[in-house]
């Protein structure tokens, strides 16, 4: 397997996390996005959205990364990431699509006034970071409150925590603090002391 990917990407970070969690053979290639490598042919053959991660599998393309994470759980169904029963699987899904939908667009709102934003060398848009920040503690708060009194967000580590927290990895350039949520700062501190998550990590 082939995972097409850029280091800065947290789609990419969670993917990461899980490979290196499961223990599967799989060559990370590295899309050169500033220079567009993700909007040629080649690349758009792959995967239409133009856009990194992006999984490849004898041929068989994946995109949209919790579809690349169930797609890599279930070659170790052992390893409880993705659980097979009926409420299990459902509330994994349940945050899956939450990330997608809801705290992956937030975090991605603020990562692109500052993390992109200076890669792009262009200044922050103050009114643009601060609705970002908004909704950001607004998911904070939903998340804040599911793990009160749980280690991980479906009582046992799945690929919502691995998604999830992909969001707050680069929290510190972000300028997000946990503070006001210390089931939040917990859950991270648990996450961030596996090796697979610090390994998924980008050069800094
Ligand atoms: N929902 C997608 C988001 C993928 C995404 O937006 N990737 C960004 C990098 S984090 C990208 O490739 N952006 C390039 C572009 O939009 O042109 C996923 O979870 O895989």
């Amino acid at each position: 397997m082939k995972l097409y990917e850029n280091p800065f990407s947290s789609a990419a970070m969670k993917v990461r996390a899980v490979i290196h969690e499961l223990g599967l053979p799989v060559t990370s290639v590295t899309v050169d996005m500033p220079k567009g490598e993700h909007k040629s042919p080649e690349f758009l053959a792959k995967n239409p959205n133009g856009k990194v991660p992006t999984l490849e599998d004898n041929g068989f393309c994946l995109y949209e990364s919790n579809a690349i994470l169930c797609y890599l759980a279930a070659h170790k169904p052992e390893s409880g990431l993705m659980p097979a029963d009926p409420k299990g699987m459902a509330l994994v899904q349940q945050w899956l699509q939450w990330q997608a939908t809801t705290f992956g667009p937030s975090t991605t709102e603020v990562m692109m006034e500052t993390v992109y934003a200076k890669m792009m060398g262009r200044t922050k848009d103050e009114a643009k970071y601060a609705a970002g920040m908004e909704k950001v503690r607004r998911d904070l708060a939903v998340l804040e409150k599911s793990l009160a009194g749980k280690e991980f967000l479906c009582g046992k580590l799945s690929l919502a925590d691995f998604s999830l927290v992909s969001c707050l990895q680069l929290r510190a350039l972000m300028g997000v603090d946990l503070e006001a949520f210390p089931h939040v700062k917990a859950w991270v501190a648990r996450m961030e002391a596996r090796e697979s998550v610090r390994k998924s990590l980008p050069p800094m």
